[in-house]
């Protein structure tokens, strides 16, 4: 279907807007400052929307842009949140006006059809709130596991959102309430409060871990030798946020206020501190769904996280070696860095690139997602990944889950896909847990490892 706008017009440069076009200017600033104020006073909204703390978004397949480089520039347009990438168009979510300067300046837009594409199917497919578990039906299922599981599985809360949520990690291994000395993996979920099939994986893992434990001989053996973190929610506020009113919100950053604007919340995935900021890969304006936030760490939930992560340096070494960041959709692999195209780059010389991209491919080739380096997306800045390897020497990888496109329901996929979605990822996390004790064995330069 397509918008109902002007055929696009050329930049005007000097020209003085004609009258139709100022009233249609007029027009939609009233429009949107209307919705505007119904979304200040009831932000339940009925339909997905405010992405990026902006209100009536929509979402919109943008033809033409076929390289990171023409998506690092429209990422930087002002209130447009890349939500997937295609060969030759994006996906975006993007308010009213933000739409119409995208046409001025020459993008061909389509809007997808409202509501979730998964309906389609009749009413049954469609996906409800309900039909992924709240952050406190998370926070029950993880209490059960752990309860049910003493020897194997223990929880601590690792510290608290802006709104005072626990952020809790779980720690799954044999003797678990001892700190050995055995490879530490990592896995974060729910960073971006939108992608709850990433939840379900966290549940879906531990679910996994704990009933195969001591019937399948590889996952056995796995948990025997490595210790294993898994956090189900980086993001509790902005899980609740989106989930808990009874219609998704289409939300993505957490709940912090940001002093002087209307706008809340900051881009987690913005705002670590490794060249944070630096390159056009995040946005300085609260309005923005990558907004990077006042300083590096300055949303409570990243601190939480690398926190948690510089505790467990012991003896003078990182004990996690490898780490998975959760995030859907696409059905991608992505590995550093985000901020430079450069496949590598201080910290990150060929050896390690190549550790990367091979352990990356064998991943791929178990679930059937696109292994890249993150910047072959977009250039992003101040994200988990640099900051895990850059400051950390960490091997950190995002998973962007399914669907591969809006089509499969975007964020909002149907609740029927949830076991089918995250058993798919079991090989890969085994093939990661595997590779942990030393990643440069997938090159054949095992010396690579010694220190
Ligand atoms: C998402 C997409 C994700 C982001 C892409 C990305 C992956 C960026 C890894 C940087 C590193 O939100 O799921 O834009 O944060
Ligand atoms: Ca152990
Ligand atoms: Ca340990
Ligand atoms: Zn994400």
């Amino acid at each position: 279907m397509r918008i109902p706008l002007p055929p696009p017009l050329r930049p005007a440069r000097g020209r003085r807007p004609r009258t139709a076009a100022l009233l249609t200017l007029v027009v939609a600033l009233a429009l949107t400052l209307t919705l505007g104020a119904q979304a200040t006073a009831a932000p339940g909204g009925s339909r997905p929307g405010a992405g990026s703390g902006a209100e009536d978004t929509r979402t919109y397949e943008v033809r033409g842009v076929s390289s990171a480089a023409q998506r690092s520039a429209l990422a930087l347009q002002g209130g447009v949140a890349i939500d997937a990438v295609h060969d030759h168009s994006v996906t975006i979510t993007a308010d009213r006006a933000t739409v119409r300067r995208l046409e001025r300046l020459g993008y061909l837009l389509e809007e997808l059809p409202a509501g979730n594409p998964a309906a389609a199917d009749g009413a049954a497919a469609l996906s409800t709130p309900s039909a992924y578990h709240s952050y406190s039906q998370t926070m029950a299922a993880v209490n059960s596991l752990v309860s049910r599981y003493p020897d194997l599985m223990s929880s601590r809360v690792i510290g608290t959102s802006y709104e005072g949520r626990s952020i809790v990690a779980v720690k799954i291994s044999d003797n678990v309430r001892t700190d050995e000395n055995e490879p530490e993996i990592l896995f974060t979920h729910n960073m971006h409060a939108r992608e709850h099939l990433t939840t379900e994986m966290a549940l879906y893992l531990l679910n996994e871990f704990a009933t195969q434990y001591g019937r399948d001989a590889r996952l056995t053996q796995l948990l025997n030798t490595r210790e294993v973190w898994v956090i189900p929610s980086v993001n509790p506020d902005g899980k609740v946020y989106d989930q808990d009113s009874g219609v998704f919100r289409n939300w993505r950053k957490n709940r912090q206020p940001n002093s002087g604007s209307r706008y809340i919340g900051t881009d987690i995935n913005r705002n670590f501190a490794y060249h944070w900021g630096c390159c056009g890969g995040s946005s300085g304006s609260t309005s923005s769904a990558t907004y990077r936030g006042s300083g590096p760490e300055s949303a409570p939930e990243t601190r939480v996280v690398t926190n948690f992560v510089r505790g467990r340096v012991v003896g003078g070494r990182q004990q996690i070696r490898a780490h998975i960041d959760f995030h859907s959709y696409s059905e991608l692999i992505l590995w550093p860095y985000g901020y430079t195209y450069n496949d590598t780059a201080p910290g990150l010389d060929a050896d390690a690139r190549n550790a990367y991209a091979t352990v990356g491919r064998q991943m791929a080739a178990s679930n059937g997602y696109r292994p890249q380096q993150s910047s072959d997306l977009y250039v992003t800045d101040g994200s988990i990944n640099d900051w895990m390897w850059g400051s950390q020497g960490i091997w950190s990888y995002t998973f962007e889950m399914y669907p591969r496109s809006s089509s499969g329901g975007g964020f909002y996929p149907p609740g029927s896909v949830i076991d089918r979605e995250t058993a798919r990822n079991r090989e890969a996390v085994l093939i990661l847990m595997d590779h942990a004790d030393c990643m440069y064995d997938a090159i054949g330069k095992p010396a690579l490892c010694a220190s």
